[in-house]
């Protein structure tokens, strides 16, 4: 196998009264996968901007509200270009509750949507679906 290097996600559960906003993937992994939004961190970024970048950029939408999670550690090795990721799990709100999400990259998503938490959509992106599986819940307490 050739080895590259691990690279850092960042993705969002941006959540929006019991439902959380899920997009179908057009990528080279994991395709036709449903998954959160987000992307690589880049240079001198913080996670909390890079996840209202990322939003940005895919979505049109703005975020508040933007905290960290939790962290997972996933090879892809089943993918035809085998990966490495340390991806970052932050927690969003919408910044207006009024602004519905778009599809900015077509290319790389079928569409936006928001899916009850109790209702997922399936497949699932595999650390997702790992982290449903094991009960984890990113809605706050109370
Ligand atoms: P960029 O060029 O915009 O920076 O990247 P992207 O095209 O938006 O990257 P991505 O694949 O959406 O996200 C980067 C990686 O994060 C992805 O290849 C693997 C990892 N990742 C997870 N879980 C999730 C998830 O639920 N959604 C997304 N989008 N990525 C995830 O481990
Ligand atoms: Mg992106
Ligand atoms: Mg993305």
């Amino acid at each position: 196998m050739e080895k590259g290097v691990p690279r850092v996600g960042v993705v969002v559960f941006l959540l929006n009264g019991k439902a959380v906003l899920l997009g179908r993937r057009r990528s080279s992994i994991s395709d036709s996968t449903f998954a959160l939004p987000g992307g690589h961190l880049e240079f001198g970024e913080s996670f909390e901007e890079c996840a209202a970048r990322e939003l940005k950029e895919e979505t049109g939408l703005d975020i508040d509200k933007v905290e960290y999670l939790t962290v997972t550690n996933t090879l892809f090795l089943e993918e035809p270009k085998p990966s490495h990721y340390v991806t970052i799990f932050m927690r969003a709100f919408l910044a207006d509750p009024n602004q519905a999400p778009q599809n900015l990259e077509p290319q790389k998503c079928d569409g936006w949507d928001w899916y009850d938490w109790d209702n997922l959509p399936k497949p699932l992106f595999r650390p997702l679906e790992k982290m449903v599986q094991e009960g984890y819940n990113p809605f706050p307490i109370g």
